[in-house]
């Protein structure tokens, strides 16, 4: 018997999924995975009656309803404290740019969703995703100039919450290609590479043909 439910919708495409499956995975939460495949039209109805903000992911666990990437994270690091930096300016950092991605870059997302049985290169390059592209790089290598050193992640060695709330970003990166800093692209290698997100990658090429959504296929 498990302690509660994680509902996520298709590996394939639910890039907020992915960030709180990463937080709950790293965390090490024994809970039952639910995909709920996303239908369009959406909203999806399964998901539109069940979470409380009608979205994925949404976790359930010993009593606790929590909803919103962001704030899964925050619950996962009470039963795992290093998914945030120890040190308390690094973690004031991790913070503000997990916030900042939460919050933002919604031109990036419009234009290059999240697909990780396509390669979209070279399109998706619209002003406001290559604004929102510049920005991300930036804030990247700030993060790893400051607190990077000693590992391959955004806070070095240890795959952090920050790390997991741009995991989809990265998988954006790797399927529509847009130009990248070498240090960028070391760095989403390196999320790639990571067993988790390896593991997240492998079961969505293992999603059955009925779960593909034609919207998120094909060029707009
Ligand atoms: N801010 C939310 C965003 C969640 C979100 O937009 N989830 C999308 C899927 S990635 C969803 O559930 N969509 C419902 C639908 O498409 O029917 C979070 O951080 O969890």
């Amino acid at each position: 018997m498990s302690d509660g439910t994680l509902y996520i919708g298709q590996k394939r495409y639910s890039s907020w999924s992915l960030r709180g499956w990463l937080a709950v995975r790293l965390a090490g939460l024994d809970v039952e995975e639910m995909m709920i495949p996303f239908v369009r039209p959406g909203p999806t109805p399964a998901i539109a009656t069940l979470s409380p903000n009608g979205l994925v992911p949404y976790l359930e666990h010993q009593g606790a309803k929590v909803w919103e990437s962001l704030a899964i994270c925050d619950y996962c690091a009470e039963f795992e404290p290093a998914l945030w930096p120890a040190d308390r300016i690094a973690r004031a950092h991790a913070r503000s740019i997990s916030a900042e991605m939460h919050a933002g870059y919604r031109d990036l997302r419009m234009a290059m969703w999240m697909n990780l049985g396509r390669d979209f290169s070279p399109h998706g390059r619209t002003p406001g995703a290559l604004a929102n592209i510049a920005r991300i790089e930036a804030l990247w290598a700030d993060t790893r100039a400051r607190f990077g050193a000693g590992g391959p992640f955004l806070f070095g060695a240890q795959f952090t919450a920050a790390d997991a709330m741009f995991a989809p970003v990265v998988a954006r990166f790797l399927g529509w290609g847009p130009e990248l800093t070498a240090e960028s692209k070391a760095y989403c290698d390196a999320v790639r590479a990571h067993p988790l997100v390896a593991e997240w990658y492998d079961g969505a090429a293992a999603e059955p043909d009925s779960m593909l959504v034609e919207d998120y296929e094909t060029l707009k």
